[in-house]
C-alpha cells in the first residue's frame, strides 16, 4: 500500500434544516393555530484515532468530507430529520492543523475529535406561539454547519526509533524482535516507508519500534530518501543508532557522526533524545573486534553500546530488556512532568 503521511482536506458539517411555517387544519376551523415543526440539526464530522491504520492515503485520495444536512420541519409540528454525522477513522498519531496552528493531536487509540459541528435546526412557527402572539407567521432558517480546510500530518507513535545508514540491518532487526514484516534485501533503500512493530516480552510487557528508511550524507538536502521520515521518530523516547562495522567506506565513528549531523539538521530536539549505539551483524568476520575497539570511545561520549546479530539472535534479548526498561523510565518521567505542570 502506498504510504502518505500528509494530506490537505476540507471538512464540512451539515447545515441545520429550516423551521416550517404551517397552520393546523381542523374541521369547522378555517384558521387553526400554527403547527410548523423545527428543522433537524446538521450532522457533524468526527475523527476517531485507530491504531489499525498507518497511512493518510485515503484522506489524500478523498479530501472532501461532508456530513448530511438536517431536513426542514413539517406540518403537524413534525421535526425534520437530523443529518447523519460522519465518523471517520484516522491513524493514531495524526496531528491536525488549521491555518498552520495545531488544533488536535490524536495520539491515543479511540480518541475522538469533532472536526466540524453541524448547524442547528431552525424553529418552526409553532415554537413562537405565545399568549401575545397566537399566530406567528415566521420560522427560523437553520444555521450553517462549520467548514474548515485542515492540513493533516501523521507522526507515528513509537517508543523506540531505529536509525542508521542504508543496509545496516534495521529492517532485519525489527522483523526479528516484532511481527513487522518490512522488505529486507542486500541493497540500499530497501525500506521506502516507515514500519511499526510491537515488541512483546514476557508478562505482556510491550513497546513499539519504528523502522524508517536509511539515511545518507546530505539526507537533509533531500539525498537518498531524505529526512522527511524522521518525523516518524520525533515522538519516540529512545533512538537506536544501528552501526554496521562491515561498511568499508565509513568507520563506526564516522557513521555515528554522520547520523548525528543529519538528525541535528532535521531538528535539534532529536539530539536531546536518549540514544544508544547498537552494532549489527555480529556474526560477520571482524565485527566483534571493531566493536570491542570502538565501545570505549562511545562510552566516553556517554552512550550505552550493544552488539547483536539478527541472524543468530545473539544479543537480542538483552537489547529488548534494556529498551523496555528505558521506555518505562522515560514514560514515568513524562508522567511526572505532566503531573507537575498540571499541579
Ligand atoms: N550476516 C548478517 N547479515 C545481516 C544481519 N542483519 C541484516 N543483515 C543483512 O543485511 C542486508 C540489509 O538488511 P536490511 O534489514 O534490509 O537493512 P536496512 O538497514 O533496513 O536497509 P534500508 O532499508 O535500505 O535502509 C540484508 O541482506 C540482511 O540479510 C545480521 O545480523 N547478520
Ligand atoms: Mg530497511
Amino acid at each position: 500500500m502506498k504510504f502518505i503521511d500528509e494530506a490537505n482536506i476540507k471538512v464540512t458539517a451539515g447545515n441545520g434544516g429550516s423551521g416550517f411555517v404551517g397552520w393546523r387544519r381542523e374541521k369547522f376551523m378555517p384558521l387553526g393555530g400554527p403547527d410548523g415543526g423545527n428543522g433537524g440539526n446538521g450532522g457533524a464530522v468526527i475523527f476517531v484515532a485507530d491504531s489499525g491504520l498507518n497511512s493518510l492515503l485515503d484522506f489524500g485520495a478523498n479530501p472532501l468530507i461532508n456530513a448530511q444536512d438536517g431536513s426542514a420541519g413539517g406540518t403537524n409540528q413534525k421535526s425534520g430529520a437530523e443529518g447523519k454525522s460522519i465518523v471517520r477513522k484516522i491513524p493514531v498519531g495524526t496531528q491536525i492543523f488549521f491555518n498552520n496552528k495545531k488544533v488536535a493531536d490524536l495520539s491515543v487509540h479511540g480518541a475522538r475529535w469533532v472536526a466540524a459541528r453541524g448547524g442547528k435546526g431552525g424553529k418552526g412557527n409553532a415554537f413562537f406561539k405565545s399568549s401575545t402572539n397566537q399566530a406567528p407567521s415566521y420560522a427560523q432558517p437553520g444555521t450553517q454547519g462549520e467548514s474548515f480546510d485542515f492540513h493533516l500530518v501523521l507522526k507515528s507513535v513509537a517508543d523506540v526509533g531505529l536509525i542508521g545508514l542504508p543496509n545496516v540491518g534495521k529492517s532485519t532487526l525489527i522483523s526479528r524482535i516484532s511481527a513487522a514484516t518490512p522488505q529486507i534485501a542486500d541493497y540500499p533503500f530497501t525500506t521506502l516507508q516507515p514500519h511499526l512493530g510491537v515488541v512483546s516480552l514476557s508478562n505482556e510487557r510491550q513497546f513499539v519500534v519504528a523502522d524508517i528508511p536509511g539515511l545518507i550524507p546530505g539526507a537533509h538536502k533531500g539525498k537518498g530518501l531524505g529526512i522527511k521520515f524522521l518525523k516518524h521518530i520525533e515522538r519516540t523516547s529512545i533512538l537506536v543508532q544501528l552501526i554496521d562495522a562491515t561498511i568499508a567506506s565509513n568507520s563506526a565513528i564516522e557513521q555515528f557522526n554522520l547520523l548525528e549531523k543529519e538528525l541535528s539538521l532535521f531538528s535539534k530536539d532529536l539530539l536531546l533524545k536518549y540514544r544508544i549505539i547498537v552494532f549489527s551483524k555480529a556474526d560477520l568476520k571482524g565485527v566483534s573486534e571493531v566493536y570491542n575497539a570502538a565501545k570505549s570511545e562511545f562510552e566516553k561520549l556517554g552512550f550505552t553500546c550493544f552488539l547483536i546479530s539478527s541472524h543468530t539472535g545473539d544479543g537480542l534479548s538483552e537489547l529488548k530488556e534494556f529498551l523496555f526498561i528505558e521506555v518505562q523510565k522515560s514514560k514515568r518521567i513524562k508522567d511526572e512532568k505532566k503531573k507537575i505542570s498540571s499541579a
